[in-house]
């Protein structure tokens, strides 16, 4: 009966080996992810949201550097830091697209060459009638 147990402890053990060397802040990007709403999009959950390079480090992207300023200015919050930066309705990486379109379409805003499909008008139409920017509130 231990075997296995301890078959799972390594198994875990060696997960996170994998995650931690690549983020101090992977805290951050699993709220990103959640209060996002980006489960369901791989693509997106990677330390390149915000950062430019895939392992994190001091290196922000347009959008990354937004909300980092919005989290030196609320403590260090990151739930509020990444709500905040979606309510200031700033295009990042200036593709004609508003970071909370982007992600609400699931898009990268901090990607000039990842943008929403749809039409500025008919996203924030799409937007406003699920509920809006608050719909992006940490929990
Ligand atoms: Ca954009």
């Amino acid at each position: 009966m231990l075997k296995p147990i301890h078959g799972l402890v390594v198994v875990a053990v060696a997960g996170l080996s994998l995650f931690m060397p690549a983020s101090a802040k992977n805290a951050f990007r699993l709220q990103m992810i959640e209060q996002y709403k980006l489960q369901a999009v791989p693509n997106l959950t990677t330390c390149q949201f915000c950062h430019q390079s895939a392992s994190g480090g001091r290196n922000f992207n347009a959008f990354g550097a937004n909300v980092n300023q919005y989290l030196r200015a609320n403590g260090g919050n990151i739930g509020v830091a990444l709500l905040e930066a979606l309510k200031a309705n700033t295009d990042s990486d200036k593709d004609g697209y508003a970071d909370v379109l982007e992600v609400f379409a699931k898009t990268a805003p901090g990607n000039a060459s990842s943008k929403p499909k749809q039409t500025v008008a008919a996203l924030q139409a799409s937007l406003k009638k699920s509920g809006g920017v608050i719909q992006f509130k940490a929990k």
